[in-house]
């Protein structure tokens, strides 16, 4: 029932009195080692020492993800490179990615969360893991991988894609979990019924799935056409990777955010102030345990509520409810993060275009769609249809090559998007959630 019973049933003073000392330790790390934490606090006129209780954490500045683009790619690690073993890197935000780096420790910690999140899922040491996050400088194929070794259970590293092979292996391989984006689980379904494979005579029994933003509605498809449980994981590069929080399969209600090592907080997106308990808004996390890259009230610009009220599983540890949104603009499609900012610049920097487009981002058969809405000028529009269909290949090429996604452009009249006075509608995400 639990991978680490003392930890994930700790009573909540205990709890409470290790992330004080754990929170203590590692702001005298920052500030010993990183510049920027000892100028940010210097600014705000707090020494580690001042923090006497958890309460103190609020005088505390934030850090953000621009903080972390500022330093890139280093700037911001505890320790000397020799103690790092891993770097991974989040895609899309700028052209550059935000870098990650792990100590032999850290890769441990994320281990035993992962390990841990696994048991709460209802997976065991017996089970088949069907890996298929994607590996590589994403963190979910190798966090859920490292997590499935701990635990001792069988992981197929499989990752992403190639979809009738995964299928095949699902079936001959006997995979009892399955881990993947939950748009890539509701593919899966579509390729089966295609392939005439029902999910009843394989022998999933849950699957972990996130990543990315999805709905109770979804839950509830993904269960009936995959014959699965299908539970709740949230995570991010910056903070770790898969496995900061997760559900429990006793209640599928809210993820248990791993307290003896991350320090939530929910704040007013716009004031920074912290709301009341079970309010929403942006869930701001302090890493007490990590020695690479420790991060103090990062703002994750998830939207999210908190609750403390007792589990019926036993833990402990409080829950976030599952994210609503994100309080930036921040896209995913297909897993990939990106920015209308993104997109925007380069489209402006294609001669003919003009800087007025629309996003329409949709879930056709399960996978996410991205329309590049455009207008063109005058002189282009009234060219013949080959010139305006190579400028088209043109965009969906150049974005496909800068931010990895596939698009389809469409190039409309002059004026003919809709202009407005206020903050411009660039997004229309028709994906149900
Ligand atoms: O997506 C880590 C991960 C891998 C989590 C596998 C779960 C499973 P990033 O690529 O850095 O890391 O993206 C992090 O994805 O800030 C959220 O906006 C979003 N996200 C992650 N999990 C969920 C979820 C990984 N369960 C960003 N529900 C986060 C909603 C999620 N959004």
């Amino acid at each position: 029932m639990y991978f680490n019973e003392e930890f994930e049933t700790l009573p909540r003073p205990a709890l409470e009195a290790l992330q004080l000392k754990r929170l203590q330790a590692v702001l005298e790390r920052v500030y010993a080692h990183v510049p920027f934490y000892r100028d940010t606090f210097n600014a705000a006129g707090i020494k580690p020492g001042d923090v006497k209780s958890l309460g103190d954490l609020e005088r505390l500045p934030f850090t953000t993800k621009q903080n972390m683009r500022d330093s890139y790619p280093y700037g911001l690690f505890a320790v000397p490179m020799e103690e790092i073993v891993r770097i991974h890197a989040s895609s899309g935000t700028t052209g550059k990615p935000t870098v990650v780096g792990y100590t032999r420790k850290d890769i441990d910690v994320w281990s035993e969360l992962m390990a841990r999140s696994f048991v709460s899922a209802g997976a065991g040491k017996g089970d088949i893991i069907h890996n298929a996050y994607g590996y590589g400088l994403f963190t979910g194929g190798l966090g859920a991988h490292y997590g499935a070794e701990r635990l001792g259970a069988s992981v197929i590293p499989i990752s992403g894609g190639n979809t009738k092979r995964q299928l095949m292996i699902m079936q001959d391989f006997g995979s009892s979990v399955l881990t993947c984006t939950p748009s890539y689980a509701l593919f899966m379904a579509e390729e089966a019924r295609a392939e005439g494979i029902n999910f009843k005579d394989l022998r999933l029994k849950v699957g972990i799935f996130g990543a990315e933003p999805w709905s109770e509605a979804m839950r509830d498809e993904i269960e009936a056409k995959l014959n699965l449980d299908a539970i709740d994981i949230y995570g991010l590069s910056e903070i770790m990777g898969p496995g900061v929080a997760i559900e429990c399969i006793e209640a599928k209600r809210g993820l248990h955010i791993w307290e003896d090592h991350f320090i939530p907080e929910i704040i007013d997106p716009d004031s920074g102030q912290r709301v009341a308990e079970g309010e929403r808004g942006e869930l701001v996390i302090t890493t007490i345990t990590k020695q690479g890259i420790p991060l103090i009230r990062y703002r994750t610009r998830d939207i999210t509520s908190i609750i403390y009220e007792p589990c019926i599983c036993g833990r402990t540890h409080a829950r976030i409810t599952r994210m609503s949104g994100r309080s930036d603009d921040m896209l995913i499609i297909r897993g990939v993060n990106v920015f209308p900012s993104q997109i925007e610049s380069i489209l402006i920097g294609i001669e003919g275009v003009e800087p007025h487009y629309l996003l329409v981002v949709d879930r056709v058969e399960n996978l996410d769609t991205l329309e590049v809405h455009v207008e063109v000028d005058e002189r282009i529009f009234s060219d013949e249809i080959k010139i305006l269909q190579r400028l088209a290949k043109r965009i969906e090429k150049e974005i496909k090559d800068k931010l990895g996604i596939t698009c389809t452009a469409r190039l409309v009249e002059p004026r003919s998007i809709q202009r407005s006075e206020g903050k411009a509608t660039r997004v229309i995400d028709k994906r149900k959630l």
